[in-house]
């Protein structure tokens, strides 16, 4: 049986990034902020961000969330998050001397749960330093709700790793004065190996975000707020730029990818058998597929199932953080959705590549 693999990234070849390649061969620049990374950082605000705000490029997603945690966060104890997540959330702002507090996600949409998120604020008071909700999977948040939060002089910072190509329904997001971080992981829709931005419709803020990836230097060369290296390399902003040419491709693939997805769950009636997918918004650029098994089951009952398939899945986010050994002590409400939705989360293959008759036989597998 021929084996298919949970991901298979895809970043762009040779022949698509030579000639940035030759750029840098000839200039002899190759980091601080040399022109291929401007381009890279203008063609992105133009071509995502309609020129409107700024961006600046990160060496990671988690250096992007500590960068901007630490320019953002007021005073106070906590960092507000969902356990739903990867554990660069938490990290990050541990990094940032703060300390986790997790609020349970909804049902539906497995992003943290506005009302219960407003309920602890109000118990927390000012010790709620920072505010860092995750846009699951690549779903939209509302923003005007965060927004609302920004107004009341709550600072937010959105861990939008997944996010990068996912269309926005009705939002506008050059209005959200918060920081955004996206992730361009290889494992991501847009995968140039590692590497990430930051946006915000605040050009300040992103300018101080700019300042901190590069030792906190002021125009003098002299350190002049807290900061580190989190540049990326000329290289990297070769790929990037290579990645910008193909990516409405990229993103069609994975749209068509997900509705192989969609069919094959009709064909196979798994929402009759109980399976349910994300209450989502936007149209997504599909990193993995993610759903639930039905609740009499568990995820890795299915993990086995599969692997006895030569199928791999995964189950992102299970153990969710506050389930894992370094995350484990820090205060939370009470998790009950998230308990649920990690018991019986599954993360389906995507990558470029893949057939539709592939997604057929993983979801009929699953069906069977
Ligand atoms: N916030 C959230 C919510 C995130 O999901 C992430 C990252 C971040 C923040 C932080 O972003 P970065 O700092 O990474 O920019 C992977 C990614 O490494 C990680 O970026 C991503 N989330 C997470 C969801 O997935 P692992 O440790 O689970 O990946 P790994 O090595 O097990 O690989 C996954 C699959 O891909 C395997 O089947 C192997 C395959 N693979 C992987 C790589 C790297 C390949 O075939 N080729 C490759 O080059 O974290």
């Amino acid at each position: 049986m021929e084996l298919i693999p949970f991901l298979k990234p895809k970043v762009v070849t040779r022949p698509y990034y030579q000639r940035y390649l030759d750029e840098i061969d000839a200039s002899r620049l190759y980091t601080n902020n040399g022109p291929l990374n401007k381009r890279f950082e203008a063609r992105i605000l133009q071509e995502y961000f309609r020129c409107e705000g700024d961006v600046v490029t990160v060496s990671n997603a988690t250096i992007g969330l500590l960068l901007a945690i630490s320019q953002m966060k007021r005073p106070g104890k906590y960092a507000l998050m969902p356990s739903f997540t990867f554990p660069a959330t938490p990290l990050s702002t541990i990094w940032c001397g703060l300390e986790p507090y997790y609020v349970d996600i909804d049902m539906d949409r497995w992003c943290m749960d506005e009302d219960l998120l407003e309920m602890t604020l109000k118990k927390l008071g000012d010790e709620a330093a920072v505010v860092v909700p995750y846009a699951t999977f690549g779903t939209q948040l509302d923003l005007n709700y965060y927004s609302s939060l920004i107004k009341r002089g709550i600072p937010v910072v959105i861990d939008a790793a997944s996010s990068f190509g996912t269309t926005m329904e009705q939002q506008d997001i050059t209005r959200f004065e918060g920081a955004m971080v996206y992730s361009f992981h290889a494992t991501k829709s847009f995968g140039i190996g590692e590497g990430g931005i930051v946006y915000s419709g605040n050009r300040e803020l992103i300018q101080r975000i700019r300042c901190a990836t590069n030792f906190g230097f002021n125009e003098e060369r002299v350190s002049s707020q807290l900061g580190l290296n989190g540049k990326i390399s000329e290289y990297t902003a070769a790929i990037g730029l290579a990645t910008l040419d193909v990516f409405s491709e990229k993103i069609r693939i994975r749209e068509k990818i997900g509705e192989w997805y969609k069919k094959a769950w009709s064909d196979y009636k798994l929402e009759e058998a109980g399976w349910r997918l994300q209450a989502a918004t936007g149209k997504i650029t599909y990193q993995f597929y993610p759903l639930l098994c039905p609740p009499e089951q568990e995820n890795i009952y299915y993990v086995n199932k599969l692997r006895a398939s030569a199928i791999q899945v995964r189950t992102y986010f299970s153990p969710p953080c506050h389930r894992q050994e370094m995350f484990r002590l820090h205060p939370r409400t009470s998790l009950t959705a998230t308990e649920e939705i990690s018991r019986r989360i599954l993360s389906l293959p995507v990558w470029e590549d893949i057939s539709q008759e592939q997604v057929d036989r993983i979801v009929r597998s699953l069906g069977e």
